[in-house]
């Protein structure tokens, strides 16, 4: 079984983490923990951690396996578990809800074992792919597809196809030189590696102060979908301004592109590479949705450096994650209204917590709000999206930049979006979706700046 698992895990009574005085619901949070919260917890704990020690090899996907479950009973469970611990399978994506459900992958020379072990346990599979690297073949079109829009638009990025961090980084600069009133692109930090990673400020207030709103994507490298969506929301506020009227009334400011060297190395070594790239003996990387400084070290992140979800030796110890807080915490407290981390994939719109099952004091309205969000994606474009706090939704998984945003930076609106699928193709969504997900996703983002408007008025009434 590859070691690039993305497997999440609940560590067990790890270190607090920085806690502020933000006033938390009392909610009884151990009789929420799922089936794979418990799963994975386990799985994390000591006696597996030696096993995860050959990550950096790139996992061979021709003939893999990819699968969707719903796990309906105990020992269905019980099954599935022994298949993660003993890393014959590769967990996608799991949600909780009545019925655990899963996408999982299985690497060609264990399908034949995996799917008896399956059969014998009376569990249903449903199998979305025979050969993950094929999907992977067919994702992204030729490079002539970027060649054929680069004299028309004057940058090479398109919507057609996924494209390296230089064309991303690119398009950025281009506005920055073209439509010097509106946009500013500034280098909040480099990478591990040393890349360059790039804000860009859309605002048409000059040195007036509006309600700011901050949009990241790609903190996780193989979700290629969510850079390709957050750069078409940043062409939608450049090229399509006039469309929104609540574009002049805000202050976005975007980071299209967080984990700069893990992208890149998903692109040309592994595909399904998510962390960092953050040096180490055994293992490299460090999960920087795990990173982030508040309730650092709870559950569902792993000490170990091969886990998928590795959350670092400290809080903030990566500079990909300090240049995120660094430049939020420039500004004073109350500037940053909105906060949306987009990732993939599950077509899932989610607010804090996500350290544990429990939601914050505004939990009704952070509700209200994504319920209208994804009613607007319905009405747009059919595709659904749940919305909930995200250790109810999805697992309990502490260290996100999420929670940091709403507790430690204090935006009231702050939303972790999984975009599509719900596993067709998982993280190798075809490049084919990039505009539909780009089109429901301004929609979400739309809801958001226009909620987040009103009740700034209310406020001021
Ligand atoms: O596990 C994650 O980091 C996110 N899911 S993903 O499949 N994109 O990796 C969900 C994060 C939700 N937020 C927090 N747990 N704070
Ligand atoms: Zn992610």
């Amino acid at each position: 079984m590859r070691k690039s698992a993305w497997v999440t895990i609940f560590t067990v009574c790890l270190t607090a983490g920085q806690t502020v005085g933000f006033p938390e619901q009392t909610e009884n949070p151990t009789t929420e923990a799922s089936f794979f919260d418990d799963a994975f917890a386990e799985i994390d704990s000591e006696q597996y951690e030696g096993r995860a020690n050959f990550r950096d090899v790139p996992a061979n996907l021709t003939g893999a396996h990819l699968y969707r479950v719903q796990l309906k009973n105990n020992e269905h469970k019980r099954v599935f578990l022994d298949l993660i611990k003993t890393e014959q399978i590769d967990v996608w994506m799991q949600s909780r809800g009545k019925k655990a459900k899963a996408v999982f992958m299985v690497l060609a020379a264990n399908v034949e074992k995996v799917n008896m072990r399956f059969y014998e346990a009376d569990i249903t599979l449903k199998r979305l792919s025979d050969n993950v690297q094929k999907l992977v073949d067919e994702e992204n079109p030729s490079e002539n597809v970027t060649k054929l829009s680069n004299s028309k638009t004057g940058y090479a990025l398109t919507w057609k196809a996924y494209h390296k961090a230089s064309v991303i980084h690119d398009f950025l600069d281009n506005y920055a030189t073209n439509y010097k009133d509106l946009c500013t692109v500034e280098k909040i930090g480099n990478t591990v590696e040393g890349r360059p990673i790039k804000i860009i400020k859309i605002s048409s207030g000059g040195d007036k102060k509006r309600p700011a709103f901050f949009i990241d994507g790609g903190i996780h490298a193989r979700e290629w979908i969510s850079p390709a969506t957050v750069t078409y929301i940043i062409r939608e506020l450049v090229e399509n301004r006039t469309a929104y009227s609540f574009a002049d009334e805000v202050d976005f400011y975007i980071v299209p592109l967080m984990n700069v060297d893990g992208y890149e190395h998903s692109r040309t070594r592994d595909r399904l590479w998510r962390k960092n790239r953050a040096p180490g003996a055994l293992c490299k990387g460090v999960d920087l949705n795990r990173n982030f400084g508040y309730k650092w070290g709870g559950k569902g992140s792993s000490s170990s450096v091969c886990r998928g979800n590795h959350r670092g030796p400290s809080a903030f110890s990566e500079p990909e994650s300090q240049a995120i807080r660094d430049f939020i915490l420039k500004f004073d407290i109350g500037t940053f209204k909105a906060y949306l981390t987009v990732h993939s994939f599950g077509q899932y719109i989610m607010y804090p917590w996500g350290y544990d099952y429990m939601t914050p004091p505004d939990g009704t309205e952070l509700q209200r709000v994504g319920d209208l969000a994804a009613a607007a994606v319905k009405k747009l474009t059919n595709t659904s999206y749940k919305v909930g706090s995200s250790a109810k939704l999805l697992y309990a998984a502490a260290g996100g930049s999420d929670d940091w945003a709403k507790a430690v930076a204090e935006i009231p609106y702050a939303y972790t979006l999984e975009l599509r699928d719900k596993g067709d193709y998982g993280f190798i969504l075809p490049a084919k979706f990039i505009k539909p997900t780009g089109l429901e996703t301004m929609a979400m983002v739309q809801v958001v700046a226009e909620e987040m408007l009103k009740a700034e008025r209310l406020k001021k009434n």
